[in-house]
C-alpha cells in the first residue's frame, strides 16, 4: 500500500500497482499529478550527493555539513523543513538531530498554524467535520477555498449539493457554485460580522452551542452595516441573503487556509467559525483535521527531551537572514526559495557566501540549484513511513514501490549524529519505529497493526458542545489597495511537479496585458500580466506554483515579515502591490 504524502487535503491511497483504492473518500480516482507520479519518479532526480557543484559520495556531504556546523554557532543554525512529504519518518522524527544539538527551528506557520490558533479560541480543538459527515449535508458554504483543484476528493463529495463560494475573485470554485460572493480581500472578519448580525436580528438562530450568546450579540452590534458593507463592497441585502441562506440549509463551511494568509486572517477564521455553531451545528466547519487525530508530533521531534535555542517565524527567515542572524541553513521537505517571505534575501545571501545552505531533496528544485551541498532522497514512492490525512481517518504504512535512490531523512539524521559525536543521545537512540509506535498510540492504532494491516481507520470524534465566545478581536478595515493574492494550481502541489507541468510566471489582473512588474515597498517582479474578467479591479492573482519572476526574482520578494497574530502564518494574501506594464 502507498499513500501520496504531498501537502494535499486528499492523501491518495493506492495498490501496489499504483492504482487509487475504490474505498470512500478515494473513490477510485486521483489528480493529474497522481497519473503522473511513476513517470515523474524518472525525471528531474538529485542522482548524487554535490558539494559547490561537484558530485561527492554522502559520507564526504556528510562530514563536510557536520565541519560547517561546528564552526557555527547553534542559534545561527537553522534547520527549514515543511509538508513536501508528510510522512512521520520523512517529515517529523529526522527534528530530532537539530533539536538534540539545539539548533534554531521555524515555528511551522506558513501553511495553516493561524486557523488552527484561531478556531481553537472558540472550540478547543480545530477538528471539524470528517469526510462521512461531509456526505450528510444538504449545502456547503467554500469560504477562501478553491476546492475545484485544492480539494479534488472533497469537491467531487460536495458537488451535488447547493453550494455557496466566498472569494475576492471568479474562481474556479465559485464558478461552478449555485451562488457567489465577491468580496474585498481581506474583509472576511467583516462579513462574517455582517452575517452573525443578521441571523441576531431576525432571530435565525439556535443559542445551544454558545456559551454566552448576549456578549456575541453586543459584539456584532458595535459594527454598522454601513462599515461592513464599506468594507466588505456587498451590499446589507446580499449580506441578509447570505445569512438566511445560512439558516435555511445550515451548510458546511469550508475554512480555506488561504483565510488564515490574509489581512485579519485569523479573526475572519474565529468569527467564521462561530456562524455554525450560532446555528446550533455541531462541528458544521472543516479546516483541518491534523491535530485531532492524537499523533503526538511533539514527541516525534524529540521535544519533550530538547528545545530549539531559538524560534524564528516562517515569515521572519528573510529578515533574520538578511540580519545576519542565520548562517548556516539545512532544508529537507521544503524548497524555501521558492516559497518563503522575502526569500530573496536568503538567495542573495547564500549567492554572497553569507548563508551556507544544505537541500535534501528527491528532485532539482530553485533551493537545490543554489545550495552549497546537495543531498539526494527518496520519494515516497521508494521508502517506507506511516502516513496521515489532514482530512480522513486513514492510517496508511507506506512501502516502496520503487528501489530507493539516495538516503532517507532517518539515514542521514543518523550519519550527522554519528559524525557530530551525538549517536548515544537519547532521542537519536531511540528506535524510529520505536518513535513511531510511541508516538501513534493516541490515535488507537499500534504500529504493529498497521504493519499487519497497511491501512487502518483511526475512531476519532472530538465532540463539542459548548463553544466559547471570548476573546472576540477589535478590527480595523484592510488598507486599500490592490492585493496580490494566490491560490493552488491544478497541476502543482506547491512548487512541485514541475518537470511534467511547465509553468509561467503569470499575474492575472484587471487591467493590462503584456510584461511587467508587480511592485510594492519590498520589491519589484518582472512577470506576464495578463488581462482576466474573473479578476476584479482590486486584486491581482497567481497560482503559488510559480513563484519564480521572468527576472529570476522570487514573487515573495514582494511579501514582507509581517504575520498572523494567533499562529504567526506570513500574510502571504495580505500585501497590495503595483502593476506596471513595460513599456
Ligand atoms: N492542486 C493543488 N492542490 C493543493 C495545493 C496545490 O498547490 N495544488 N496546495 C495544498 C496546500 S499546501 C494548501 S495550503 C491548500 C490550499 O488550498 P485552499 O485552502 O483552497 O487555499 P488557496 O488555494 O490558497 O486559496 C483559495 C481561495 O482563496 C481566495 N482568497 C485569497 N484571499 C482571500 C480573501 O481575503 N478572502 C477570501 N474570501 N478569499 C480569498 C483565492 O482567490 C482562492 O480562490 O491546498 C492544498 N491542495
Ligand atoms: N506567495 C506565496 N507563497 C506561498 C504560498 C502562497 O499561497 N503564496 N503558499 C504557501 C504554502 S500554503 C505552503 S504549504 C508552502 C509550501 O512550500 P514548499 O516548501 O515549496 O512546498 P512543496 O513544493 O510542497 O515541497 C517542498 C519540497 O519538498 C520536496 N520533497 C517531496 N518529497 C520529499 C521527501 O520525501 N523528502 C525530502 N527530503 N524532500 C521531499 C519537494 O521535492 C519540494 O522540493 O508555500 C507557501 N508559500
Ligand atoms: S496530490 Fe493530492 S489529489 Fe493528487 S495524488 Fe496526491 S493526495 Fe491525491
Ligand atoms: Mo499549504
Amino acid at each position: 500500500m502507498i499513500a501520496c504524502t504531498r501537502d494535499c487535503y486528499d492523501t491518495c491511497i493506492f495498490d501496489s500497482n499504483y492504482k487509487p483504492l475504490n474505498i470512500f473518500p478515494i473513490n477510485g480516482f486521483t489528480c493529474s499529478r497522481g497519473i503522473a507520479d511513476l513517470k515523474r519518479n524518472e525525471i528531474n532526480r538529485v542522482d548524487s550527493a554535490y558539494i559547490e557543484g561537484k558530485p561527492v559520495s554522502i559520507d564526504e556531504a556528510v562530514k563536510y555539513i557536520v565541519k560547517k556546523i561546528k564552526e557555527t554557532k547553534r542559534e545561527e543554525i537553522l534547520h527549514i523543513d515543511y509538508d513536501g512529504n508528510q510522512g512521520l519518518l520523512t517529515w517529523y522524527y529526522p527534528a530530532r538531530f537539530w533539536n538534540a544539538i539545539g539548533s534554531s527551528s521555524t515555528d511551522y506557520s506558513i501553511c495553516s498554524a493561524e486557523g488552527h490558533e484561531a478556531i481553537k479560541i472558540h472550540y478547543g480543538t480545530s477538528f471539524g467535520a470528517l469526510p462521512e459527515d461531509f456526505v450528510r449535508y444538504n449545502a456547503v458554504v467554500f469560504w477562501g477555498s478553491e476546492a475545484v483543484f485544492s480539494f479534488i476528493h472533497g469537491w467531487r463529495i460536495l458537488s451535488n449539493k447547493y453550494k455557496i463560494t466566498i472569494d475576492v475573485r471568479m474562481s474556479e470554485t465559485a464558478k461552478r457554485s449555485e451562488k457567489a460572493y465577491i468580496i474585498n480581500p481581506a474583509s472576511d472578519a467583516f462579513l462574517a460580522i455582517g452575517v452573525i448580525k443578521t441571523l441576531f436580528y431576525e432571530g435565525l438562530y439556535d443559542p445551544s452551542m454558545i456559551d454566552n450568546v448576549e456578549i456575541l450579540k453586543n459584539y456584532v452590534n458595535s459594527y454598522d452595516f454601513s462599515l461592513i458593507e464599506e468594507t466588505t463592497g456587498l451590499s446589507q441585502e446580499e449580506i441578509e441573503e447570505l445569512a438566511e441562506l445560512y439558516y435555511y440549509y445550515k451548510p458546511l463551511t469550508i475554512i480555506g487556509f488561504a483565510l488564515g494568509r490574509t489581512y485579519n486572517g485569523g479573526d475572519a477564521i474565529s468569527l467564521i467559525s462561530l456562524i455554525p455553531a450560532l446555528l446550533g451545528m455541531k462541528r458544521g466547519f472543516f479546516y483541518s483535521n491534523s491535530q485531532g487525530w492524537g499523533i503526538d508530533f511533539s514527541y516525534l521531534r524529540g521535544l519533550h527531551i530538547a528545545k530549539p535555542s531559538r524560534i524564528i517565524g516562517m515569515a521572519e527567515v528573510g529578515k533574520e537572514v538578511e540580519k545576519g542572524n542565520v548562517k548556516f541553513l539545512f532544508t529537507w521537505n521544503s524548497n524555501p526559495i521558492h516559497s518563503l517571505p522575502g526569500s530573496d534575501k536568503i538567495k542573495e545571501a547564500v549567492e554572497e557566501g553569507k548563508l551556507f545552505l544544505v537541500s535534501h531533496d528527491p528532485f532539482w528544485n530553485e533551493t537545490t540549484k543554489i545550495a552549497n551541498v546537495v543531498i539526494p532522497a527518496p520519494t515516497f514512492l521508494e521508502k517506507y513511513d506511516v502516513v496521515y490525512s489532514y482530512w480522513h481517518s486513514y492510517l496508511v504504512y507506506n512501502e516502496p514501490i520503487r528501489p530507493q535512490r539516495g538516503i532517507t531523512e532517518v539515514e542521514l539524521m543518523k550519519k550527522l549524529a554519528k559524525e557530530y559525536g551525538i549517536i548515544s543521545h537519547p532521542l537519536i537512540e531511540e528506535n524510529e519505529w520505536i518513535a513511531v509506535d510511541n508516538a501513534i498510540r493516541g490515535t488507537g492504532v499500534s504500529l504493529q497493526e498497521l504493519k499487519d494491516k497497511k491501512i487502518v481507520k483511526m475512531n476519532k470524534t472530538i465532540e463539542v458542545n459548548k463553544v466559547k465566545v471570548e476573546p472576540l478581536p477589535k478590527l480595523t478595515p484592510p488598507p486599500k489597495g490592490v492585493y496580490l493574492v494566490f491560490s493552488s494550481h491544478p497541476n502543482h502541489t506547491n512548487s512541485q511537479f514541475k518537470e511534467i507541468y511547465s509553468q509561467m510566471p503569470i499575474a492575472y489582473n484587471n487591467q493590462l496585458d503584456g510584461i511587467g512588474y508587480l511592485e510594492n515597498s519590498n520589491g519589484k517582479v518582472k512577470v506576464l500580466l495578463k488581462k482576466d474578467e474573473s479578476v476584479p479591479n482590486n486584486v491581482v492573482f497567481m497560482f503559488k506554483s510559480s513563484l519564480i519572476g521572468l527576472d529570476d526574482k522570487p514573487i515573495n520578494s514582494l511579501i514582507g515579515s509581517e504575520k498572523g497574530k494567533y499562529g504567526g502564518t506570513p500574510l502571504l494574501n495580505g500585501h497590495t502591490v503595483n502593476i506596471r506594464l513595460i513599456k
